[in-house]
């Protein structure tokens, strides 16, 4: 029987643990994959490179699996880099404590308090951030907002816990901390600086003028934009860790090969060197952001919702279809591009050929349902500015609208469309909201006016254009009459420019 990983850990050199482990000084709330196979290896390679107290307490907001398993394998797990050309196992040692923010959240409050505590960093998705997708402030009809206003022990959400933790370092050492938001946000660190300053305004008047006062002198919030294509753990990756490295691991992380993180050198309490990870620090940040959420994360939703809505289970099985290699390329050069200041040194063109290298990694298998999961919030980050100043230059965003129509095909179907069991694996916030008014509509023109319109999923703005709405609408027609392949064509024929080639196509 293979060993466990605790075991290896101290009894062989297969794992070559740290002399000293360092000292925890970063509390990271959202302990999930992705922040084990990104934040967590840069931080190793940091301390590895300089040392420094820097060890990691890992909060997983509801979920005990995690923290559960952490501490069976001596806060120890193995990140399987995954591409078709072989794997690479790599095994963090930078956690120091790992704990379920459920039922325990004076101890969140006092870990984020603590004076040794100079980094809270957080990957909650942006469903975590609990905001109005129409106008990017705090969502106060949220009932978890609504109760960590009026519950100052027993925060649950990851904006309350950190103003209940500044405001316990703001009423003993007052020692400053930096709070480093690692989502797909735009412009992330002003975001979430505009939420915890809300969060905080909305206390008692004493209590709120000293936390803002707190946070407008002893805190920062530096943007940062990460990047690395991290699936779901399956039972696959745990054979492998097993056959391969010969101990059992409960929590592998798979990751892709590729990994970025910029950053913006804005920390109030020092940072680790996690330059000696690959980490860049610039003061190009938004400009990065901008790039990934569009081309990237964007360009990935279209794929997610098409693939979903023509069978595919995986990221590179949607891809594969020419039609949809298609629509993405278009979408991403003709729609979402334009909007972007790319920032200086960065080839567009190799940009574009490394995303498809990277969604056509079938190895790693990435489904079609957790990118095409929480549409609702996140496609409020990547389509309405794009899609305005098209607009506003007399242009129509072809498939800026089939992105949102085939996202409202597979959360919220008309009466009679079966989207398929990748559409219905899909999990949204929002999705109860609109298969409720899909029940109600009509047609795809009802639908969208209902969604957009009404509602404003998309913001304030976009709900003003009756011609966007109108398109989305059609698309959502022809996806349920003619299916999704049709709609792509529709798209096609009628962008800018209308023809484009797949690379199979290229000269
Ligand atoms: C994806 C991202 O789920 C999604 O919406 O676009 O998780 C994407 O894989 C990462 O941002 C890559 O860095």
């Amino acid at each position: 029987m293979a060993s466990s990983l605790p075991a290896l850990s101290t009894k062989t050199p297969g794992i070559l643990r740290r002399p000293a482990a360092p000292a925890a000084g970063i509390v990271h709330l959202g302990l999930g994959n992705f922040h084990r196979a990104h934040q967590a290896v840069y931080t190793d390679a940091a301390v590895t490179a300089q040392g420094g107290d820097w060890g990691i307490v890992g909060v997983s907001s509801r979920s005990s699996a995690i923290p559960d398993a952490m501490h069976a394998q001596d806060m120890l797990y193995t990140v399987v880099e995954i591409s078709p050309e072989g794997s690479k196992f790599s095994v963090p040692q930078v956690h120091t404590d790992a704990f379920t923010a459920a039922g325990n959240q004076g101890r969140v409050i006092s870990a984020i308090g603590d004076a040794a505590t100079r980094i809270v960093s957080l990957t909650v998705t942006e469903n975590g951030y609990h905001y109005t997708p129409a106008t990017g402030s705090l969502n106060l009809k949220d009932p978890a907002i609504r109760h960590d206003l009026v519950h100052p022990a027993a925060p649950r959400t990851p904006i309350g816990q950190i103003v209940r933790g500044l405001q316990h370092r703001s009423r003993t050492h007052a020692e400053p901390v930096t709070i480093l938001s690692c989502d797909n946000l735009a412009d992330n660190g002003h975001h979430t600086q505009r939420l915890v300053r809300e969060f905080a305004s909305l206390l008692p008047p004493a209590e709120a003028a000293a936390a803002l006062a707190f946070i407008d002198t002893r805190t920062s919030f530096p943007s940062s934009m990460v990047d690395r294509i991290v699936p779901a753990t399956t039972e696959h990756y745990r054979n492998l860790v097993t056959a391969r490295r010969g101990y059992t691991d409960r929590i592998p992380v798979p990751a892709e090969p590729f990994t970025m993180w910029i950053v913006e050198d804005n920390f109030i309490a020092g940072r680790p060197a996690w330059e000696a990870g690959g980490a860049v620090f610039s003061d190009e940040v938004a400009g990065y952001e901008q790039l990934k959420v569009r081309l990237l994360n964007g360009t990935h939703s279209l794929i997610a919702y098409l693939g979903a809505l023509s069978g595919a289970d995986t990221i590179p099985e949607s891809v594969s279809h020419t039609h949809i290699e298609l629509a993405a390329r278009s979408v991403l050069r003709n729609e979402y591009l334009p909007s972007v200041s790319v920032p200086a040194g960065v080839d567009v063109d190799a940009y574009e050929e490394q995303l498809f290298s990277r969604w056509r990694n079938t190895a790693l298998g990435h489904g079609t349902s957790q990118v095409g999961s929480d549409g609702s919030v996140k496609l409020r980050q990547r389509i309405p500015l794009p899609a305005l100043e098209m607009l506003d230059d007399g242009r129509m965003p072809q498939l800026l609208a089939l992105t949102t129509a085939s996202y409202l095909s597979c959360i919220a179907p008309l009466a009679g469309f079966d989207p398929g069991p990748q559409a219905d694996a899909m999990e949204d916030p929002a999705r109860g909201l609109l298969a409720g008014l899909a029940a109600g509509a009509r047609s795809g023109k009802d639908l969208a006016g209902k969604v957009l319109g009404d509602h404003h999923l998309l913001g304030d703005e976009l709900a003003e254009r009756s011609e966007f709405i109108a398109r989305t609408g059609d698309f959502i027609d022809i996806i349920r009459s003619a299916g999704p392949l049709a709609a792509i064509a529709e798209a096609s024929a009628h962008s800018h420019p209308s023809s484009l080639q797949t690379t199979q196509g290229r000269p």
